[in-house]
């Protein structure tokens, strides 16, 4: 075969191999995201009745501040109406959803062809544990393989624990529990591989000084589903006995304060919080194995993403604050510092969940502090804070993963600091 029929050829493999991913996957095709500047009262009481259409809006964020609403191009009227009737300050952010997703799976078919795991794009479940697998058989001194349990739909939600030597405090990291955040997966595995092998000294100091235990996919049913099926899907994929809409918001779905607050009864929508707490399996699994060594847990880390934040317990209300909340707060602090010191100078909030985003009960962050006795226990969200949202592009992965890494550095010293990271019993 001669040059040009040879690109020829590869370039129609390329174009099969792209349709056969994309075959039918839900599209969102004009799907635009609008952001609502400082809602007041009624303001979001209506946008929260629109929401209760499903096929046409989705809620991708809220806080006191900004509410960014997801609009199918069949529902623009409707937005149209409720922008003129309730004088909402918005614009307009996203303006094809869809052109987002095709231009990160043409990124993801381009550098396919390049080793697996190179962060230059998002990886399947599949890559992310024959990875995993490779760092088994690299690392075998200091790392050790373990299962969480089984998805409901029967795969094993893998973690792996770190440990230098013994009599480290333990830190725990569970990420990709909503299953459209793919930029946690991505950075969990950027710093597992970076405790193992950077050589820069801070990082190598933390490494060895902590028993990490760090699950990169905890909602593996999800994740495969948001690579196959539906790009934006957020929960688990266990049918109800009630409705015909599948899965459960996992992050409403532990046993703390389950339903309390900021959670929803109906199946169909993102925070369906399940018929009863831990009906999940991931969740049961994550709770099972947590409780099982939380003796040894004095940090416990969820990955989220978007709207950079690092949240602290409550978020089952906004009415009180942890015992040590001043320490949580500067230990926050430190974690904040340390991230827009560096060259990318990325803003972080922090706050408690409760007060800076909003209300929301039978989170993992709430549960390990409030059940497992976890004191110094955050949520993070990643970057952005409302560019390109869920759908982040892959050249952002490793920017958000080390300012991340340098983030959890100044926290866990701080920590120490402040006496946290002494063996519990
Ligand atoms: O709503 C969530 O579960 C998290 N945000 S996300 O956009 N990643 O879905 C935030 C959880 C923080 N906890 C509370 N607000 N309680
Ligand atoms: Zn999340």
């Amino acid at each position: 075969m001669n040059t040009l029929a040879l690109k020829v050829f590869a370039a129609l493999a390329l174009i099969l191999l792209v349709e056969s991913v994309s075959e039918d996957q839900k599209r969102y095709d004009n799907y635009s995201v609008y952001k609502i500047r400082h809602p007041n009262q009624l303001q979001r009481q209506l946008l929260h009745k629109l929401t209760k259409q499903h096929e046409s809006f989705s809620l991708w964020h809220e806080s006191r501040e900004e509410i960014h609403l997801m609009v199918s191009p069949q529902a623009l009227p409707e937005l149209g109406k409720y922008l003129n009737k309730t004088y909402a300050r918005s614009n307009m952010f996203i303006s094809n959803v869809q052109e987002l997703i095709d231009n990160e799976q043409a990124l993801n078919m381009k550098a396919r062809f390049g080793p697996t795991v190179n962060w230059k794009r998002y990886n399947t479940l599949s890559e992310i544990e024959a990875w995993l697998d490779d760092i088994l058989i690299r690392y075998p001194g200091v790392t050790e393989g373990f299962i969480l349990g089984k998805s409901f739909e029967g795969r094993n939600i893998r973690g792996l624990k770190i440990s230098y030597k013994t009599g480290n405090p333990g830190v725990f990291i569970e990420s990709n529990i909503h299953a459209n955040e793919w930029i946690t997966s991505a950075s969990a595995t950027w710093m597992i591989n970076q405790l193992l092998s950077s050589a820069d000294k801070q990082v190598r100091e933390m490494a060895e000084s902590h028993d990490w235990y760090i699950v990169p996919v905890l909602n593996v049913d999800g994740f495969v589903y948001s690579h196959e099926k539906d790009r934006l899907w957020r929960k688990t994929r266990q049918p109800s006995a009630i409705s015909s809409c599948i899965g459960v918001d996992p992050n409403r779905n532990y046993d703390s304060y389950w339903m309390v607050n900021g959670a929803s009864n109906d199946p169909c929508e993102w925070t369906y919080a399940g018929p009863h707490a831990l009906s999940e399996p991931e969740i049961k699994a994550m709770s099972d194995f947590v409780s099982s060594i939380k003796d040894k847990l004095n940090v416990m880390l969820a990955f989220h993403s978007y709207s950079q934040l690092l949240l602290s317990p409550f978020g089952h209300t906004d009415e009180e604050v942890p015992e040590n909340y001043d320490d949580l707060m500067q230990v926050a602090k430190a974690y904040a510092d340390a991230v827009q010191a560096l060259p990318y100078g990325t803003v972080y909030q922090y706050g408690s969940s409760a007060g800076l985003l909003y209300p929301a009960s039978g989170a993992t962050l709430d549960w390990a502090y409030n059940e497992q006795y976890i004191r110094i226990s955050y949520t993070i969200e990643f970057r952005d804070t409302g560019k390109f949202g869920f759908v982040i592009p892959p050249a952002y992965i490793i920017p958000n993963a080390e300012e991340n890494l340098i983030g959890i550095v100044a926290l866990l010293a701080e920590a120490k600091k402040l006496g946290y990271l002494k063996l519990k019993y």
